[in-house]
C-alpha cells in the first residue's frame, strides 16, 4: 500500500505526501538539494477571542426573535423568499473568523552530491511513513519521515549507504517572517512567539541529533552538520489554544514541546518508529480488502492518468481502487486522533495564510462527510475528536439557539471554527443551517449503534443529542395548510429558495427526534421521550414524491428536472440518514433513484463521493463504481488528495465510506452484506469491516455471490443477515463450540441470537 513518485513536489497542492498524528501534519516534498518540510499544529489560528478585542461567535447583539419572526410570517404569507432577503435580516457580517494556519517549514539545505540516479518519494500507508531516497556516485542516500501520535514529535532521519557522506544545514522558517529564535544552541532551535492577529501564543523546537561528523551552528539559526553517518531531526510544536468557551486559552506552550523534545531524543530513533508503527498500524491494519488487484510498478500519478484513459490493466485499476479507498482510512488516522481537533477541511494539513473556506468545519455536509468511514472502516477511535469538539461547541451553542432561534438546548449552522463561532455568517448561499447540530448529534448515536457502548450512550452522547432535539421541540412552527410541523425559514444546502420546511431540514429533525426517542427510552428517561413522541408524530417527515417521480426536495414541488445541482440534500433520508431503507420502502428508493439520475454524476468532490454512498445504498454496485470512477478522474489530485477544487479532504473520506457501503450495510436493522458489489469485483475478500451491533466481519465473494462471511460479536443480542447468498444452502455455526446456529426467518434474511465474545461462521454451498 504506497502512493509514490519518482520526482520530488512541484507543487504543495497534491502533490506533497501528507503524514500526520492527528494534531500535527507534515507535507513531504522531498527536493534534492533543499527540502521543505512544511508543518502544521491544529490549534495555529487566527482570529477568535483575543486580549482587548471583543469577540461575538456569530451572534446578533440582541436577541433575534422578533427578525425570525417576521422571516416566518413573510414565509407564510408569500411561501418562498430570496436567500439574498433572508440573509439580510438573519445574517450578520462575519468578524474575526480566522483562518487556519502553516506552523512553519522546516528547510534543510543537502551539500550537492552530484548525479542523482533512482529517485523515489513514497508514502506507505500500513506503516504510516514517508521516504525519500536516490543514489548518487554510488552512494544511496534515504531520508525517513514520520509524525508519531505516542511520541508526539515529527521525525526526519537521514541516513545513506556509507559512512560520512552526510552534511546539511537545517533551520525553521516562520510565515510572515517570524522567525525569531529565542535561543541557538548546536543541537537545537527553540522559537516562540503570538500570533499578531489574536495573540495567540505558540513555540516550537526542533532538535538535531548526529551520528558521526561534527554539528556546529550558525549565528542567525542554521544548524550544521559535516561529514555525518545520520541525522536525526525531531520537532514538536504547540500553541496556548485551549478547548475551552469563552477565551480559549491555556498553558503556555513550550515546557511541553521541551518536555516531548526531551522524552523522544532519548528514546531514540529506532524505538520511535518501532512504537509508531506499531500505533499506527494497529489502526490501519484492521481492514484488508482484496478486489483481484495487482499493483504495476508505475509512480502513482502516472497509474492514476492510465486509469482515467481506460488504458490501465484491470488489475492495475482495482489496485489504485483499493489504494484510494484505504488512503481514506490512512487520512483519517493521520488527521484525527484524541487529544486534538478533529480534521478540518483539510484534514491537518495546509500551506497558505488563507486556505480555501479558512479550512474550518462546514457543517452542511464537509465536516459529517469526514466521519463517515470512521465506524464502518474500523476506525472508531478516530472519532474521540470530533465528539469533543461537538462537545465544547454546545456552551457557545446554547447561546446560538437563544438568540438566534429563541430556543433552549443548542445548535450551530452553517460553518464554525475553533472559537466556538456557532452563530451566523451573512453569505446568501448557504449562511441558515439551523440543523448543523442535529446532523452533529446523528454521529453520537451512530457511534453507540456500531459499538453499544451504554456508558458513551448515557455520558457522552445523551446529553448532545437531547440538546440538540431540545432545540426543536422548541423552535418548529406549525404549517397551517396542513398543521404538520416544519422548520421555518428552511432551506436546501446551497439551493434554491428560503421556503418551510425543505426535506432536508425535515429528514434531519425526523433522524434527531427518532434516535433521541431511542436513546431516550433505553437511559429510562421517560419524560423527555414522551415530549418527544408528539412531535415526531406531527413532524412533518419531509418525504414526498414529486411529479417527475423525483423526490422532492422541497415542501412544494418546485424541483427542476434539468438543475444539476451538486448538493443532493434531500436524499439525507437515504444516505446518512436511516429514514429510507430500500428493501422496505421501494417506492422512496425509486423516486430517489429518479432524483439522482436527474442530477447526474457530476459534482465537486465530495458531491460525487456522496453519490458513490447513495448508489451503494440503493443497491446499485455498478452505478456507485462509475460515480468512484468519476470521482478519481474529476475530482482527484496526483498525490490522490480529493479536490474540491481546490484540494478538499471530505471527498477522500466519502469514498472510503462509499466503498464500505459497496460491501456491507446496517443501517436498516439487518446487516447486509454484499448490498452493492460492483461486477467489476466479482471476487474478492474483506476484513474488519464493522457493523451496527458491535459485529466485526470478514467474508470472501466470488462471481458476484457471497460464499463465506465471520463475525465476530461483541455484545448478546439478536442479529438479522440478509444477503442473496441465504437463499442457497448454507450453515451458520458458532466457532467455540462447533455448533449449527438456530435461524429464524427465511429467504434472504435470517434472525439469530448472538452472543457476546463469539465468533460465527457461515458457509454458502
Ligand atoms: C459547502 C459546499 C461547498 C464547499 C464548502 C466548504 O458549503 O457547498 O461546495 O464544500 O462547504
Amino acid at each position: 500500500m504506497v502512493i509514490w513518485f519518482d520526482r520530488p513536489a512541484t507543487e504543495w497542492e497534491g502533490e506533497v505526501l501528507p503524514i500526520g498524528n492527528g494534531a500535527m501534519g507534515a507535507a513531504v516534498q522531498g527536493g534534492i538539494e533543499r527540502e521543505r518540510l512544511q508543518f502544521n499544529e491544529k490549534t495555529l489560528w487566527t482570529g477568535g477571542p483575543a486580549e482587548g478585542r471583543a469577540y461575538d461567535y456569530g451572534w446578533p447583539e440582541k436577541n433575534q426573535s422578533a427578525a425570525l419572526e417576521a422571516v416566518q410570517a413573510q414565509l407564510a404569507e408569500q411561501g418562498a423568499l430570496s436567500p439574498e432577503a433572508v440573509a439580510e435580516a438573519l445574517g450578520r457580517p462575519v468578524r474575526d473568523y480566522g483562518d487556519y494556519q502553516s506552523f512553519a517549514d522546516l528547510v534543510l539545505d543537502h551539500h550537492p552530491v552530484g548525479d542523482i540516479k533512482n529517485y523515489r518519494r513514497e508514502l506507505n500507508l500500513a506503516r504510516g511513513t514517508a521516504r525519500v531516497s536516490y543514489q548518487a556516485d554510488g552512494v544511496t542516500y534515504q531520508r525517513d519521515y514520520f509524525v508519531s501520535y505516542p511520541d508526539g514529535v515529527i521525525v526526519l532521519r537521514i541516513s545513506a549507504t556509507e559512512a560520512g557522506k552526510i552534511s546539511l544545514s537545517a533551520g525553521l522558517e516562520v510565515p510572515d517572517n517570524r522567525t525569531v529564535y529565542d535561543r541557538i544552541e548546536p543541537d537545537q532551535l527553540t522559537l516562540t512567539g503570538s500570533l499578531h492577529d489574536n495573540g495567540l501564543a505558540y513555540a516550537t523546537q526542533l532538535r538535531l541529533i548526529a551520528q558521526g561528523g561534527q554539528t556546529g551552528h550558525t549565528a542567525d539559526g542554521r544548524l550544521t552538520v559535516t561529514n555525518a553517518d545520520s541525522v536525526l531531526l525531531l520537532i514538536a510544536a504547540g500553541t496556548d489554544y485551549a478547548q475551552q468557551y469563552p477565551h480559549y486559552r491555556g498553558t503556555a506552550p513550550l515546557p511541553k514541546v521541551e518536555r516531548t523534545l526531551d522524552a523522544a531524543s532519548a528514546k531514540g530513533y529506532e524505538a520511535l518508529l518501532a512504537a509508531h508503527i506499531n500505533d499506527h498500524s494497529a489502526l490501519f491494519g484492521r481492514v484488508v480488502l482484496d478486489i483481484g488487484q495487482k499493483m504495476p510498478n508505475l509512480p502513482t500519478p502516472q497509474l492514476l492518468k492510465q486509469h482515467n484513459s481506460g488504458a490501465a490493466p484491470v488489475e492495475a485499476s482495482r489496485a489504485l481502487e483499493n489504494l484510494y479507498f484505504q488512503y481514506g482510512r490512512y487520512l483519517l488516522i493521520s488527521s484525527s486522533r484524541d487529544g486534538s481537533l478533529p480534521a478540518n477541511l483539510q484534514g491537518v494539513w495546509n500551506h497558505s495564510k488563507h486556505p480555501p473556506w479558512n479550512a474550518d468545519y462546514h457543517v452542511n455536509i464537509n465536516l459529517q462527510m469526514n466521519y463517515w468511514p470512521a465506524e464502518v472502516t474500523n476506525l472508531s477511535e478516530t472519532t474521540g475528536p470530533l465528539f469533543d469538539f461537538i462537545d465544547s461547541l454546545v456552551e457557545p451553542g446554547t447561546k446560538s439557539a437563544r438568540k438566534l432561534l429563541g430556543a433552549d438546548g443548542w445548535t450551530l449552522f452553517l460553518n464554525t471554527n475553533i472559537w466556538g463561532f456557532t452563530g451566523v455568517i451573512q453569505w446568501p448561499t448557504a449562511f441558515w443551517q439551523p440543523e448543523a447540530g442535529a446532523w452533529l448529534a446523528q454521529h453520537y448515536y451512530e457511534h453507540y449503534l456500531f459499538n453499544g457502548d451504554e456508558t458513551f450512550l448515557r455520558e457522552r452522547a445523551y446529553p448532545v443529542m437531547r440538546g440538540a432535539a431540545q432545540v426543536w421541540l422548541d423552535a418548529l412552527v406549525e404549517d397551517p395548510t396542513d398543521g404538520a410541523l416544519v422548520v421555518s425559514p428552511s432551506y436546501s444546502p446551497e439551493h434554491g429558495e428560503f421556503t418551510i420546511g425543505a426535506a432536508m431540514s425535515q429528514q434531519l429533525i425526523y433522524d434527531l427526534f427518532t434516535n433521541t426517542q431511542e436513546a431516550a427510552e433505553r437511559l429510562g428517561d421517560r419524560d423527555f421521550a414522551q415530549r418527544i413522541e408528539p412531535a415526531r408524530q406531527q413532524l412533518d417527515p419531509g418525504l414526498r414524491i414529486g411529479s417527475w417521480g423525483q423526490l422532492q426536495e422541497w415542501k412544494l414541488d418546485l424541483d427542476d428536472p434539468e438543475s444539476k445541482h451538486r448538493h443532493v440534500s434531500h436524499l439525507f433520508a437515504l444516505h446518512p440518514g436511516r429514514q429510507i431503507v430500500p428493501s422496505q420502502q421501494q417506492d422512496l428508493a425509486q423516486a430517489a433513484r429518479r432524483t439522482l439520475n436527474a442530477r447526474g454524476d457530476g459534482g465537486t468532490g465530495w458531491a460525487q463521493a456522496w453519490k458513490v454512498n447513495l448508489w451503494a445504498r440503493l443497491g446499485d454496485g455498478d452505478r456507485a463504481h462509475k460515480l468512484l470512477t468519476d470521482q478519481l478522474r474529476d475530482s482527484t489530485l496526483a498525490n490522490l488528495w480529493d479536490t474540491h477544487p481546490p484540494f478538499q479532504i471530505d471527498g477522500n473520506f466519502g469514498a472510503t465510506a462509499g466503498v464500505a457501503e459497496m460491501l456491507i450495510q446496517s443501517h436498516g436493522g439487518e446487516i447486509h452484506l454484499l448490498p452493492a458489489l460492483p461486477s467489476v469485483w466479482s471476487d474478492g475478500s474483506v476484513r474488519g469491516l464493522r457493523a451496527r451491533g458491535d459485529v466485526t466481519l470478514n467474508f470472501r465473494w466470488a462471481d458476484g455471490a457471497l460464499t463465506e462471511a465471520e463475525l465476530h460479536t461483541g455484545r448478546d443480542g439478536e442479529l438479522a443477515l440478509r444477503s442473496a447468498a441465504l437463499t442457497k444452502p448454507f450453515e451458520l455455526r458458532q466457532v467455540s463450540n462447533g455448533r449449527a446456529v438456530d435461524l429464524q426467518g427465511q429467504g434472504e434474511v435470517r434472525r439469530f441470537q448472538a452472543r457476546a465474545g463469539e465468533t460465527y461462521r457461515l458457509i454458502v454451498r
